[in-house]
């Protein structure tokens, strides 16, 4: 694997594998994770290599537990890596801040945020606010390369300080792939101790003022280091230039296409720690323009204390930056030229030729646009068939909760069969509210990881203040919309060792739930009748809708030179109702010339609509 590679080679490895990378030359023998993109590759890379280094590795059933997991071996003083998406490091700050209280060393948080939600359901957001409220260190890499040195020097930062670490990645850093040369991956510590030590660890009145104040302390020492650090760099520094730029993060790498695209060079300051600021360095750059423009993605957060800065030395500079940038979305090349054009009234040089013939040879390719489906053979869409079907034969409307996994598709046409998602587990919460709060049936649909994730005390919160609500646990064995993690339902671990299965049925009767059901949900029949069935009772009832993910199915199958049924649409029975291609809506399934027709090649064999047709019009295909 090129991320085991020996000192000194030059090998092409992802950001997040770079990371990883980094973390090994660091010593780090405790390594746990969440998965969410666009983090997720962090943990998979541990995943695959941990054990042949003895080093520990987890999935853990949350962001928060995976940090105080990381917390904990770096107090027992192992040095501790803990990777998450943006939504996870929300999950986690209710540990995130009193970790930092307590002098930990040796532990390193990487936060990857996902500007224009490439891969996010649930909002756009900008982690680097949690490293001022916490008061934690934040290192934010541009590039591969960067992704290496900057947890190496984390690791150092958080040893030298005795304080956690925040390395803040964005999607085109994490998912960038570049040339990183590696450096010696030293030895490891197998096994750490826990030595009791009050005056670090009891943050509890009065001690509490105290190690908020030694935090406060430990910040401008960091500070100090943040001066002297080569990663807070400038590049052009000799242009002659009275605009200069500050940024950091991916938006760097925009401002160096820009300057390329447009044929001019600015002095640039490049942020690699961003907190604490450097604002010695800062102000003295700012002493040498008259405008400066900060590009940075999501919230003004360099603008605003690079502005209070300017105030102080260098009152006339016009500091530009959100009004002449998007506060929404990712960034790209163009955007910045165009920032850069708006100031400056430099113009790109456009050869037309050129730019005539791209469009001709682009407007040709036509991309259907369309919503994203789950697959073919999903049982999700098992599911929501069969409960659409039972709620339309008992006539009623009920309010559908979503929540974060593939099933989260089922938002889009033809299925439609969610009204909200919030975030992971908040469709049980949202859903006893609305349960509560009127006469309406209300469903609440959740999947396995999910539900050992955030769904576990929702649920025993409706036992608990008496709701009603269905919930329907779609358990497919696996985190599967972030890569076919196991969670504690599969039966395995991060280290791919053997573990006990969870099993979600016990989890929910000890919850205090008394009406429980496992059903399979390619057994439409049976989830019909369950659904109606539990949707007539006065108390919460919850039915698991156990399937493995049909990929994971089929991709075994294959490996195992086992065959995998087709099914077919007889042409002579078919009645053209649509109601295999319009409302059950596989994707193996098309209209060509006025007839319905399964295409082979993606048709898993599930089976589901040779139970719906009502013609019995599908057959298995000889
Ligand atoms: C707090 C948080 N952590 C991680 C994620 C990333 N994430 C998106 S979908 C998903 C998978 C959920 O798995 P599961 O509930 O089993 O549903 P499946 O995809 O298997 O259908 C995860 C972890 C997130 N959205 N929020």
């Amino acid at each position: 694997m090129k991320v085991l590679e020996r000192e000194g080679k030059k090998v092409i490895l992802l950001g997040n594998e770079a990371i990883v990378r980094g973390a090994l030359e660091a010593g780090v023998s405790f390594a746990s994770t969440f998965p969410g993109t666009p983090a997720s590759e962090i943990g998979d890379t541990f995943s695959k290599i941990a054990k042949q280094l003895g080093i520990y590795f987890e999935y853990s059933t949350n962001e928060k537990v995976a940090l105080e997991g990381g917390g904990g071996a770096a107090l027992a003083g192992l040095k501790a890596l803990v990777a998450f998406k943006h939504f996870g490091l929300n999950v986690a700050s209710d540990s995130f801040m009193p970790l930092a209280y307590l002098g930990v060393k040796g532990l390193v948080v990487v936060v990857a945020d996902d500007p224009s939600c490439w891969s996010s359901a649930q909002s756009e957001q900008d982690s680097r606010h949690y490293s001022f409220l916490a008061h934690v260190p934040m290192l934010e890499p541009s590039d591969p390369q960067e992704c290496k040195d900057f947890t190496k020097l984390a690791f150092k930062i958080s040893e030298k300080f005795e304080i956690p670490v925040l390395v803040r990645l964005t999607t085109r850093v994490s998912h960038a792939r570049g040339i990183v040369k590696l450096g010696k991956m030293v030895e490891r510590k197998k096994k750490g101790f826990f030595k009791r030590d009050k005056e670090r660890f009891f943050n509890l009145r009065p001690n509490i003022l105290r190690m908020h104040e030694k935090l406060l302390e430990k910040m401008e020492r960091i500070r100090k280091f943040s001066e002297k650090t080569k990663i807070n760099r400038v590049v052009n520094s000799n242009a002659k230039s009275k605009l200069g730029i500050i940024t950091a993060s991916a938006s760097f790498n925009y401002v160096m296409e820009a300057m390329d695209d447009l044929k001019v060079k600015f002095p640039v300051l490049k942020l690699g720690l961003t907190n604490p600021l450097p604002e010695e360095k800062i102000k003295s750059f700012l002493k040498r323009f008259k405008r400066l423009l900060v590009v940075e993605e999501l919230d003004p957060i360099l603008e605003e204390k690079v502005k209070a800065m300017a105030k102080d030395v260098n009152p006339k500079l016009k500091v530009y930056g959100k009004d002449v940038l998007p506060k929404a979305g990712e960034f790209n090349e163009e955007i910045v030229i165009s920032a850069i054009t708006r100031i400056t009234g430099i113009r790109l040089k456009i050869d037309h030729t050129s730019l005539e013939a791209y469009k001709r040879k682009y407007e040709k390719i036509k991309i259907a646009s369309r919503f994203p489906i789950m697959c073919p053979g999903c049982p999700h869409r098992a599911t929501f068939y069969a409960v659409k079907k039972a709620v339309k034969e008992m006539g009623i409307e009920p309010v559908y909760g979503g929540d974060i996994g593939c099933y989260m598709l089922g938002i889009f046409p033809p299925l439609e069969i969610e009204d909200f998602l919030i975030s992971m587990g908040a469709s049980e919460g949202v859903i006893h509210g609305i349960n509560k709060a009127t006469e309406q049936k209300t469903i609440a649909f959740i999947g396995d990881s999910t539900f050992f994730h955030a769904g576990i005390p929702a649920l025993i919160n409706m036992v608990f203040n008496r709701s009603n609500p269905l919930v329907i646990i779609l358990d497919n064995r696996y985190t599967a919309m972030t890569g076919h993690q196991p969670h504690p339902g599969t039966g395995i671990t991060g280290l791919k060792e053997e573990t006990k299965q969870v099993a979600i049925e016990d989890i929910v009767r000890a919850c205090g739930v008394e009406w429980v059901k496992v059903v399979d949900p390619f057994n439409v029949n049976e989830m019909v009748t369950t659904v109606k069935e539990f949707l007539a009772k006065d108390k919460v009832s919850v039915i698991v809708a156990k399937r493995e993910c049909q990929l994971v199915a089929t991709r075994r199958k294959r490996k195992a030179g086992l065959k995998i049924p087709k099914f077919e649409i007889d042409q002579s029975k078919c009645t053209k109702c649509g109601l295999c291609l319009k409302e059950f809506a596989c994707p193996a399934i098309y209209e060509e010339n006025g007839e319905y027709k399964i295409n082979p090649e993606i048709c898993t064999g599930c089976a589901v609509c040779f139970q719906i047709c009502p013609a019995k019009a599908i057959r298995v295909k000889e």
